[in-house]
């Protein structure tokens, strides 16, 4: 679609920026906190980049005012953080734990006293090791009245000061990650597995969902899907049928089943014959439906395109986690589709394809397949940051990357699209899961490494004036802002 002229920015678009608790607070231990799966995870020889972890991360835990009060002089309207299970239970259940909810309570009050409309994440994959060990987390139906507990204990104790929640963040990004890769906790590289605790997690997911509206029947909750919409290599048959396959695997299967309450047809059936497909109980189908979110949060870096891949094709490969541009090998599942490079994208050095039009597409999918609106919940740029010796970071090359997908973004509401906010990730620098510190994404440089926490310093980049401007203008001035140097 090409437009004679774009719809502005709603009135009270929720521009945003987004962080997770494990990536940002540290203080793993603090407080009462109890591990997560990724306390030992990371404490695991080669696991992650330089055998980074989350101990002390950004130390927001101990410096949340200061961040807030940094959020406030950019004018950020909204700001999503996840809130640690295991900090407010330390075993996974039982009693909360008060001094985690009360951390969650200050930063919550410092958001509102400054106008920042807090967005609440439930998970971010910080399970509590505990039920890992207990009943293997995901995979046991036991965590779903676990996870409804803690939720409920959330809704009661927040539903009155936070009107925006996200349920489950990537879910699919996360499980992939867990049970095919097996790089992320517990590590497992098992189809049927995968199924099987993806199938739980919608059935908890729909679940706290439908506790959601009893509790707060105000506010508005959805999932943050790792939304990457795929492109066929050409137009070849077979190429189409490829990507009709990764859409309706790494796409519709999720959407699908927390939109509709149903798996997607063609890929049930091949699950089914391949014997992979989840156990689905009488009653659970009847659970997703009653489960359907306010809205999708879309989650978006990256588009990729899918070539044919025989039944002998390549398999499976783990993601680029050292920033040398180029080493991505080919993906995928034989017999369904393989990853190939579009030669008209350019890529981030971590091989992200840069696809502004992708989150068009994606945010376009979810309106016209879904009738439901979209939260951005994250969208940004993971780059290798420098700071000059007079303490500046000048990253255009972020500001490019954010500008041109809040073009996009307004040519998605042009087309029709309700898009209730923007949350680029994220507002300090975090620890990335797997690829350290030099993977930054951040408004906010924060002075250390992987190795040396150093002093934590706080330093505006070029981009948090850009931003600032930007919010300012209510999303007018997204192309000419230029950053303000102070
Ligand atoms: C998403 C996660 C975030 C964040 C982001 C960037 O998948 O929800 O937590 O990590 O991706 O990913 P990475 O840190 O791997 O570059």
């Amino acid at each position: 679609m090409h437009h004679q002229q774009l719809k502005p920015f709603p009135e009270n678009f929720l521009w945003g920026a987004a962080s997770a608790a494990y990536q940002v607070e540290g203080a793993w231990d603090a407080d009462g906190k109890g591990p997560s799966v990724w306390d030992p995870f990371t404490k695991e020889p080669g696991r992650t980049f330089k055998g980074s972890n989350g101990d002390v991360a950004v130390d927001h835990y101990h410096r949340m005012e200061e961040d807030v009060a940094l959020m406030a002089e950019m004018g950020l309207k909204a700001y999503r953080f996840s809130v640690s299970w295991p900090r407010i239970f330390p075993t996974g259940r039982g009693q909360p734990n008060e001094a985690g909810l009360a951390f969650y309570q200050r930063l919550i009050d410092a958001l509102r006293n400054h106008g920042i409309e807090p967005v609440l994440t439930l998970y971010h994959w910080d399970l509590p090791q505990a039920l890992q060990d207990d009943y293997g987390g995901w995979e046991s139906r036991q965590i779903i009245a676990d996870f409804e507990h803690y939720c409920l204990t959330l809704f009661q104790r927040f539903g009155q000061q936070v009107k925006y929640w996200v349920s489950l963040n990537e879910q699919n990004y996360n499980l992939v990650n867990a049970y095919l890769l097996g790089t992320h906790p517990p590590a497992v590289q098992d189809p049927k597995r995968f199924y099987a605790a993806n199938h739980i997690a919608f059935i908890a997911n729909a679940r706290v969902i439908a506790a959601f509206r009893q509790q707060v029947p105000d506010g508005l909750i959805g999932p943050s899907f790792a939304f990457i919409p795929c492109y066929p290599a050409s137009c070849a048959p077979a190429d189409l049928l490829a990507y009709e396959n990764a859409e309706e695997f790494n796409n519709h299967w999720w959407l699908d089943s927390y939109c509709f309450g149903r798996y997607p047809q063609a890929a049930l059936a091949w699950l089914q014959a391949q014997g992979q497909a989840p156990e689905i109980l009488p009653g659970d189908l009847e659970t997703l439906a009653a489960g359907r979110p306010d809205f999708v949060g879309v989650n978006y870096y990256q588009s990729l395109t899918y070539s044919d891949n025989g039944l002998d094709g390549v398999t499976l490969q783990r993601i680029n986690t050292s920033g040398t541009k180029g080493t991505t090998p080919s993906s995928g599942v034989p017999g369904l589709f393989r990853t190939v490079t579009n030669p008209h994208l350019q890529t981030t050095n971590w091989d992200w394809a840069i696809d502004p039009n992708g989150l068009r597409l994606a945010l376009r999918r979810i309106a016209s397949r879904y009738a439901l609106p979209v939260l951005i919940t994250e969208n940004g740029l993971g780059e290798f940051d420098s700071l000059t010796s007079d303490e500046r970071v000048h990253d255009h090359y972020r500001i490019d990357y954010l500008r041109q997908h809040l073009e996009a973004c307004q040519l998605a509401i042009s087309d029709g699209v309700e898009l209730l906010g923007y949350c680029a990730w994220s507002f300090t620098d975090i620890l990335s899961w797997l690829n350290g510190y030099q993977k930054r994404y951040g408004f906010v440089y924060v002075n250390r490494d992987e190795q040396d926490p150093r002093d934590l310093k706080r330093i505006r980049k070029d981009s948090f004036f850009w931003y600032q401007q930007v919010i300012a203008s209510n999303g007018a001035d997204i192309v000419l802002a230029l950053p303000r140097m102070t």
